[in-house]
């Protein structure tokens, strides 16, 4: 839709944005003009009642080498603060359509940690992740530390973020870190990712960003809490038309058509 520097927008699917990192000289270095372009582009997919997924993705080499060193290296305490350096890239998180991060090549520092905002994340057998800021001078900025640790257990966490190692796609799996490593080949887990979108956008809409928040509370509230939440959220489906289609055709043995309302 719009002309962009960092990033293309695409339409695989007519439900399915696919958004690809493009900045091959620096790896997909995530300059502040790419993620303005990236938010600025989640924003209009998030408004556009016909996309119902979005799939994420980089280079076959890098999804993202993290943020960028250069831009960042002569920044002063008071330049970071006042500016709220990086903070506008929470504005994925807060992204109502399911994000699937593709992930092939390198997804380091503020890449890795742009994957883990992301919902779902599918790797390649290339994929290599690490949170290399220890080698800077630095800690993670961009959630890494905390997702990390909600995910991979504390060991594994401080192991990443106090030696720098990259980890392997196979390890990454092995530690829950993505949904699976897809078989070898280019474009393979874009394609799977693609599928994967297409899948959920396939599904009624209010539900499936209804699915997307209770998850996500999962990490941020305790289990009663939780568990409230959730069963809210389920009464509260019982208002949709898409509830009324998709019980009505279970007992009709036929398929639901959800009109996501
Ligand atoms: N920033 C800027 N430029 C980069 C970055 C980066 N993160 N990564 C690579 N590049 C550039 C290189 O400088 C090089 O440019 P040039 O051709 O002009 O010299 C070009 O990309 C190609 O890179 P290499 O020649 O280094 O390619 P290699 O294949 O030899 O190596 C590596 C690939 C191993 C990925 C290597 O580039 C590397 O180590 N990159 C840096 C990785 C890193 O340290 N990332 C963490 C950055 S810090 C961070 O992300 C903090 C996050 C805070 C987030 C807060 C969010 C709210």
């Amino acid at each position: 839709s719009s002309n962009y520097e960092y990033i293309i927008v695409a339409r695989p699917e007519p439900a399915v944005a696919l958004i690809t990192l493009n900045r091959p000289k620096a790896l997909n270095a995530l300059c502040s003009p790419l993620f303005a372009e990236l938010n600025k582009a989640l924003l209009e997919v998030d408004a556009d009642d016909a996309i119902g997924a979005v799939v994420l993705t980089g280079s076959e080499k890098a999804f993202a080498a993290g943020a960028d060193i250069k831009e960042m290296k002569d920044k002063e305490y008071s330049d970071v603060f006042k500016s709220r350096f990086l903070e506008d890239w929470a504005a994925l998180s807060k992204t109502r359509k399911p994000i699937i991060a593709a992930v092939s090549g390198y997804a380091l520092g503020g890449g890795c940690e742009l994957a883990l905002m992301c919902d779902i994340i599918l790797a390649s057998p290339t994929a290599k992740f690490g949170q290399p800021e220890i080698n800077l001078g630095v800690i993670p900025g961009g959630g890494g530390s905390q997702r990390l640790a909600h995910i991979i257990g504390k060991s594994r966490t401080m192991e990443m973020v106090l030696t720098g190692r990259n980890i392997s796609a196979q390890e990454a799996e092995k530690w829950g870190m993505v949904s699976r490593v897809v078989s070898d080949g280019e474009g393979q887990v874009v394609k799977e990712a693609i599928e994967m979108a297409k899948t959920i956008a396939s599904k009624g809409q209010i539900a499936v960003q209804a699915g997307k928040e209770v998850v996500n509370a999962a990490y941020e509230l305790n289990l009663a809490e939780g568990l409230r939440f959730e069963r809210r959220i389920f009464h509260g489906l019982f208002a949709t038309k898409d509830q009324k289609e998709g019980m009505a055709a279970f007992a009709e043995k036929r398929k639901p058509e959800f009109t996501h309302s």
